[in-house]
Protein backbone atom coordinates (compact mmCIF):
# COMPACT_ATOMS: atom_id res chain seq x y z
CA UNK A 1 0.00 0.00 0.00
CA UNK A 2 1.56 3.34 -0.82
CA UNK A 3 1.89 5.63 2.12
CA UNK A 4 0.40 8.89 1.10
CA UNK A 5 1.08 10.81 4.64
CA UNK A 6 4.58 9.82 4.03
CA UNK A 7 5.17 11.76 0.72
CA UNK A 8 2.67 14.71 1.68
CA UNK A 9 4.88 15.03 4.98
CA UNK A 10 8.23 15.04 2.35
CA UNK A 11 6.72 17.27 0.41
CA UNK A 12 6.19 19.71 2.57
CA UNK A 13 9.21 19.28 4.88
CA UNK A 14 10.16 22.98 4.74
CA UNK A 15 7.44 23.80 6.09
CA UNK A 16 7.38 21.23 8.72
CA UNK A 17 10.70 22.53 9.95
CA UNK A 18 9.29 26.28 10.14
CA UNK A 19 6.56 24.39 12.67
CA UNK A 20 8.97 23.00 15.13
CA UNK A 21 11.32 25.97 14.87
CA UNK A 22 8.50 28.19 15.85
CA UNK A 23 9.41 30.66 18.53
CA UNK A 24 5.93 29.38 20.77
CA UNK A 25 7.26 26.50 20.84
CA UNK A 26 10.66 26.60 21.61
CA UNK A 27 9.72 29.04 24.36
CA UNK A 28 7.79 26.87 26.16
CA UNK A 29 10.09 24.35 26.03
CA UNK A 30 12.61 26.96 27.10
CA UNK A 31 9.96 27.57 30.07
CA UNK A 32 10.27 31.75 28.93
CA UNK A 33 6.93 31.84 27.03
CA UNK A 34 5.01 34.68 28.61
CA UNK A 35 1.84 34.00 30.58
CA UNK A 36 0.08 36.52 28.09
CA UNK A 37 1.49 34.66 25.14
CA UNK A 38 0.13 31.13 26.53
CA UNK A 39 -3.08 32.67 27.79
CA UNK A 40 -3.88 33.90 24.36
CA UNK A 41 -3.10 30.57 22.61
CA UNK A 42 -5.38 28.56 25.35
CA UNK A 43 -7.91 30.72 25.10
CA UNK A 44 -7.74 30.94 20.71
CA UNK A 45 -7.43 26.90 21.20
CA UNK A 46 -10.27 26.95 23.38
CA UNK A 47 -12.44 28.12 20.51
CA UNK A 48 -10.76 26.03 18.33
CA UNK A 49 -11.60 22.57 19.71
CA UNK A 50 -14.92 23.60 20.66
CA UNK A 51 -15.36 24.80 16.68
CA UNK A 52 -13.64 21.15 15.98
CA UNK A 53 -16.55 19.26 17.22
CA UNK A 54 -18.96 20.42 14.27
CA UNK A 55 -16.20 19.89 12.22
CA UNK A 56 -15.95 16.49 13.08
CA UNK A 57 -19.88 15.82 13.02
CA UNK A 58 -19.96 17.09 9.39
CA UNK A 59 -17.16 14.41 8.88
CA UNK A 60 -19.39 11.61 11.05
CA UNK A 61 -22.15 12.43 8.47
CA UNK A 62 -19.87 11.39 5.52
CA UNK A 63 -17.77 8.91 6.78
CA UNK A 64 -18.21 5.59 5.51
CA UNK A 65 -19.65 3.54 8.15
CA UNK A 66 -16.81 1.33 9.46
CA UNK A 67 -15.64 5.29 10.73
CA UNK A 68 -18.37 6.32 12.18
CA UNK A 69 -17.62 5.07 16.09
CA UNK A 70 -14.25 6.25 15.41
CA UNK A 71 -16.07 9.59 14.41
CA UNK A 72 -18.15 9.37 17.52
CA UNK A 73 -15.27 8.59 19.94
CA UNK A 74 -13.08 11.55 18.79
CA UNK A 75 -15.99 13.72 19.31
CA UNK A 76 -15.98 12.55 23.22
CA UNK A 77 -12.37 13.12 23.17
CA UNK A 78 -12.65 16.77 21.96
CA UNK A 79 -15.61 16.68 24.66
CA UNK A 80 -12.92 16.02 27.64
CA UNK A 81 -10.16 18.46 26.19
CA UNK A 82 -12.48 21.28 26.58
CA UNK A 83 -12.89 19.84 30.10
CA UNK A 84 -8.88 20.31 30.25
CA UNK A 85 -9.35 23.80 29.03
CA UNK A 86 -11.41 24.88 31.70
CA UNK A 87 -9.59 23.32 34.70
CA UNK A 88 -6.17 24.87 33.77
CA UNK A 89 -7.65 28.18 33.12
CA UNK A 90 -9.52 28.11 35.97
CA UNK A 91 -5.78 26.97 38.02
CA UNK A 92 -4.40 29.81 35.97
CA UNK A 93 -7.22 32.75 35.70
CA UNK A 94 -8.00 32.78 32.24
CA UNK A 95 -11.29 33.61 31.09
CA UNK A 96 -12.67 31.51 28.63
CA UNK A 97 -16.47 33.23 28.72
CA UNK A 98 -17.63 35.59 25.92
CA UNK A 99 -14.30 34.95 23.68
CA UNK A 100 -14.02 36.08 19.79
CA UNK A 101 -11.99 34.57 17.37
CA UNK A 102 -8.35 36.56 15.96
CA UNK A 103 -8.53 36.51 12.53
CA UNK A 104 -6.24 33.43 12.17
CA UNK A 105 -8.51 31.26 14.49
CA UNK A 106 -11.61 32.82 12.47
CA UNK A 107 -9.99 31.92 9.49
CA UNK A 108 -8.93 28.83 10.31
CA UNK A 109 -12.18 27.34 11.54
CA UNK A 110 -14.00 28.44 8.42
CA UNK A 111 -12.00 26.79 6.20
CA UNK A 112 -12.44 23.53 8.32
CA UNK A 113 -16.06 24.07 8.48
CA UNK A 114 -15.89 24.95 4.25
CA UNK A 115 -14.18 21.66 3.92
CA UNK A 116 -16.32 19.57 5.67
CA UNK A 117 -18.93 20.61 4.00
CA UNK A 118 -18.08 21.29 0.52
CA UNK A 119 -15.54 18.76 -0.30
CA UNK A 120 -15.05 15.16 -0.93
CA UNK A 121 -14.87 12.94 3.06
CA UNK A 122 -10.98 12.13 1.99
CA UNK A 123 -10.76 15.86 1.54
CA UNK A 124 -12.13 16.86 5.10
CA UNK A 125 -10.13 13.60 6.24
CA UNK A 126 -6.87 15.07 5.19
CA UNK A 127 -7.13 18.29 6.84
CA UNK A 128 -8.32 16.38 10.14
CA UNK A 129 -4.80 14.14 9.83
CA UNK A 130 -2.64 17.28 9.15
CA UNK A 131 -4.18 19.51 12.00
CA UNK A 132 -3.60 16.70 14.32
CA UNK A 133 0.02 15.75 13.08
CA UNK A 134 1.03 18.84 13.47
CA UNK A 135 -0.07 18.85 17.37
CA UNK A 136 1.73 15.30 17.86
CA UNK A 137 5.11 16.80 16.24
CA UNK A 138 4.65 20.37 17.73
CA UNK A 139 4.02 19.14 21.77
CA UNK A 140 7.27 16.48 21.18
CA UNK A 141 9.06 19.19 20.03
CA UNK A 142 8.07 20.58 23.26
CA UNK A 143 8.26 18.01 25.49
CA UNK A 144 12.10 16.55 23.75
CA UNK A 145 13.25 19.93 24.39
CA UNK A 146 11.86 20.86 27.76
CA UNK A 147 14.37 22.14 30.26
CA UNK A 148 12.46 22.02 33.72
CA UNK A 149 8.99 21.73 35.06
CA UNK A 150 6.29 23.52 32.92
CA UNK A 151 3.64 25.68 34.28
CA UNK A 152 1.91 24.13 31.05
CA UNK A 153 2.53 20.82 31.67
CA UNK A 154 -1.07 19.27 31.00
CA UNK A 155 -1.24 20.43 27.52
CA UNK A 156 2.28 19.37 26.91
CA UNK A 157 0.66 15.66 27.92
CA UNK A 158 -2.49 15.80 26.50
CA UNK A 159 -0.79 16.14 22.91
CA UNK A 160 2.38 13.55 23.67
CA UNK A 161 0.34 10.74 25.26
CA UNK A 162 0.29 7.23 24.02
CA UNK A 163 -3.05 7.51 23.52
CA UNK A 164 -2.74 10.56 21.09
CA UNK A 165 0.08 8.82 18.92
CA UNK A 166 -1.77 5.96 18.27
CA UNK A 167 -4.96 8.18 17.61
CA UNK A 168 -2.52 9.78 14.47
CA UNK A 169 -1.26 6.65 13.60
CA UNK A 170 -4.58 5.64 13.08
CA UNK A 171 -5.17 8.60 11.18
CA UNK A 172 -2.49 8.06 8.39
CA UNK A 173 -3.23 4.19 7.83
CA UNK A 174 -6.53 5.22 7.50
CA UNK A 175 -5.26 8.46 5.25
CA UNK A 176 -3.26 6.36 3.19
CA UNK A 177 -6.36 3.83 2.69
CA UNK A 178 -8.99 5.99 1.98
CA UNK A 179 -6.47 7.52 -1.05
CA UNK A 180 -5.25 4.38 -2.39
CA UNK A 181 -6.90 4.22 -6.42
CA UNK A 182 -7.44 8.12 -6.22
CA UNK A 183 -6.77 9.62 -9.58
CA UNK A 184 -4.21 12.30 -9.58
CA UNK A 185 -6.36 15.04 -9.90
CA UNK A 186 -8.10 14.22 -6.46
CA UNK A 187 -4.68 13.76 -5.26
CA UNK A 188 -3.84 17.12 -6.24
CA UNK A 189 -6.35 18.55 -4.06
CA UNK A 190 -5.22 16.48 -0.81
CA UNK A 191 -1.84 17.94 -1.53
CA UNK A 192 -2.99 21.14 -1.68
CA UNK A 193 -5.22 21.03 1.74
CA UNK A 194 -2.49 19.66 3.61
CA UNK A 195 -0.39 22.45 2.77
CA UNK A 196 -2.47 24.89 3.44
CA UNK A 197 -3.89 23.29 6.60
CA UNK A 198 -0.33 23.18 7.71
CA UNK A 199 0.60 26.70 6.88
CA UNK A 200 -2.76 27.81 9.59
CA UNK A 201 -1.27 25.45 11.65
CA UNK A 202 2.17 28.04 11.21
CA UNK A 203 -0.19 30.69 11.58
CA UNK A 204 -1.50 29.69 14.52
CA UNK A 205 1.46 29.66 16.94
CA UNK A 206 1.81 33.20 15.24
CA UNK A 207 -1.36 34.59 16.07
CA UNK A 208 -0.50 33.80 19.82
CA UNK A 209 2.77 35.20 19.65
CA UNK A 210 2.45 38.22 17.55
CA UNK A 211 -0.89 38.56 19.55
CA UNK A 212 -2.89 39.34 16.79
CA UNK A 213 -5.97 40.91 16.78
CA UNK A 214 -8.60 42.47 14.38
CA UNK A 215 -7.69 46.13 14.09
CA UNK A 216 -11.12 47.75 14.18
C1 LIG B 1 -5.25 20.91 17.24
C2 LIG B 1 -5.64 21.94 18.11
C3 LIG B 1 -5.34 19.47 17.64
N1 LIG B 1 -6.13 21.68 19.34
N2 LIG B 1 -5.50 23.23 17.72
C4 LIG B 1 -5.01 23.52 16.52
C5 LIG B 1 -4.87 24.94 16.11
N3 LIG B 1 -4.63 22.56 15.67
C6 LIG B 1 -4.74 21.27 16.02
O1 LIG B 1 -6.65 19.04 17.65
P1 LIG B 1 -7.25 18.26 18.92
O2 LIG B 1 -8.60 17.92 18.48
O3 LIG B 1 -7.20 19.24 20.06
O4 LIG B 1 -6.35 17.08 19.17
Amino acid sequence: MKKYHEILLKESKDLWQAILDHPFLTLTAKTQIPDSTFRIWMQQDYIFVREAIPFMAVLLAKSPLPLRSNFIQIMVGLEKELELFRKNAQDHGVILENLQPAPICHAYIQFLMNTAYRQSFEEGFTVLYTAEKVYLDSWMQVKNNLKGQSPWQEFIDNWTSEGFRQYVDWLADTLDQLLQYKPERELVAIRDLFRTTARYEYLFWEMAVKEEKWVV
